[in-house]
């Protein structure tokens, strides 16, 4: 994790030195991200279809008005690597019935007993009643140690500690929590061979019917992870995946990359062998972390408001021009930041300062203005009448006239939408 990190950072201190991002340059940042990719143990394939990606995207998509290029850069390796690991979306742990059963598997020693603790905590925290059930009935210590873990976190605890049959321990221990919030399984690791390892889960998985089946992973095997999760796919449904021992591993990103291959969802990532350590997996945080920039999200929600602004401005274009894309608009814009800072990047457009100024004085009258229309006069412009304008003006704290110069400007930029290019000459 620490390497992996360390190589991005380098990678993205580079991006930032750079002056002129040109098609020398490209090459040979797209070599070193390959490099660090591998160095990750990202596949190969998903290495290629990365940079390929990221490269295609950064020569086509041009980096929108006021975004430097390298910035355009970053945003895009940022963004491909949130898709990398799996893409945003919910990741918590929410029980949808009562009680929620969910089963660890995973290979020996992979982190199963250590993350079934880990995981009663996380949740008793959060106020579940969760029990932990021991199924293992192989390795002699198993009992204990889940024992002695769900002592040490304050939650109930069911094994039995001299019997053979590990199906009938996962029968009567959810049998035994049905009253909780979550029972969590574990199961065995070792076994005589991966055979009936994988038979033995798929037994219990049968008999239990558990709500969730949770695949536990070790990072250090990097991109094996695919195969081993494809392993036990066979057997039994694969919901949710933790991978273990991110911190002691530069691997963990191509382990974390080749299970989102497999459309199964990381939930979470062991962090330590201490039992606090597990958390939310969370693509963009992590990404992030990876890259090592903690302003990348304010960069991203930069780019993203151009990007609406520039589509708002395509929409224009092709005439469906109400009051409510005007305020999409001018929200987009307002996004931006000090109109200062953006006019003198915006090709073929001089602003006075005043002109700056009053441009964004009327931002945020207008933001204020539009506010207070409803939905209908939004989207149907013409039923604005005197009275209508007055309560309009009344709720934005506004005159009516500030209201009717806005339509005004409304109207002008209506008018010239047919010939509006990309830029945003009507605050001249
Ligand atoms: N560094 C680190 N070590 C971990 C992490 N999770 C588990 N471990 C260690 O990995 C080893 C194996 O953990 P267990 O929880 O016993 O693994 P298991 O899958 O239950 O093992 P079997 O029951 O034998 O299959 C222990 O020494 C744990 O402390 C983690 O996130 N980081
Ligand atoms: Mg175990």
């Amino acid at each position: 994790m620490k390497a992996l990190s360390e190589a991005f950072s380098k990678l993205i201190e580079k991006i930032r030195g750079t002056e002129y991002v040109d098609e020398a340059t490209l090459q040979e940042l797209s070599r070193e991200l390959q490099r660090t990719l591998l160095k990750a143990d990202v596949p190969l394939d998903l290495v290629k279809s990365f940079t390929e990606n990221a490269l295609r995207r950064v020569r086509e998509e041009k980096p929108p008005i006021g975004i430097h290029p390298r910035d355009f850069l970053i945003y895009v390796i940022y963004e491909e690597l949130i898709k990398l690991l799996g893409g945003d979306g919910q990741r918590d742990f929410k029980p949808a019935k009562k009680p929620h059963v969910a089963m660890l598997v995973g290979v020996e020693g992979s982190g199963k007993t250590t993350t079934a603790a880990k995981l009663a905590k996380y949740l008793a925290r959060r106020r579940y009643r969760v029990g932990l059930v021991e199924t293992d009935t192989i390795r002699p210590a198993a009992f204990d140690q889940l024992k002695q873990l769900a002592e040490k976190i304050g939650v109930p605890f069911y094994g039995e500690r001299d019997s053979r049959d590990a199906v009938q321990i996962a029968v009567r221990g959810v049998e035994n929590f049905r009253n909780m919030d979550v029972v969590i399984v574990d199961t065995a690791g070792r076994h005589k061979n991966e055979e009936t390892l994988l038979q033995e889960v798929g037994t219990i998985y049968n008999s239990i019917k558990p709500d969730e089946v949770i695949l536990v992973i070790d990072a250090t095997v990097g991109k094996l992870a695919a195969a081993q999760a494809e392993a036990f796919m066979r057997y039994l449904p694969i919901h949710t995946v933790i991978i273990t021992k991110m911190d002691s591993t530069a691997r963990g990103g191509g382990a974390l990359a080749a299970i989102a291959k497999t459309k199964a969802i990381v939930k979470f990532i062991g962090l330590g062998e201490d039992i606090d350590e597990l958390e939310v997996f969370n693509p963009r945080k992590f990404a992030a972390r990876v890259l090592g920039m903690g302003d990348l999200d304010a960069l991203a929600e930069r780019v993203k408001a151009v990007l609406e602004e520039e589509k708002v401005l395509e929409e224009i274009e092709t005439g469906k021009f109400d009051l409510l894309l005007f305020k999409k608009q001018i929200d987009a814009i307002a996004k931006l930041g000090p109109l200062s800072k953006v006019f003198p990047l915006i090709p073929n457009v001089k602003l006075t300062d005043e002109q700056v100024e009053l441009s964004q004085k009327n931002i945020k009258k207008w933001r204020a203005i539009l506010n207070s229309m409803t939905r209908e006069e939004l989207r149907h412009p013409e039923v604005l009448n005197a009275s209508r304008i007055r309560r309009i003006a009344m709720g934005a704290g506004v005159t009516p006239r500030d209201v009717k110069e806005m339509l005004t400007a409304y109207e002008n930029i209506k008018r010239m939408s047919k010939t509006l290019k990309r830029r945003m000459k009507f605050f001249k």
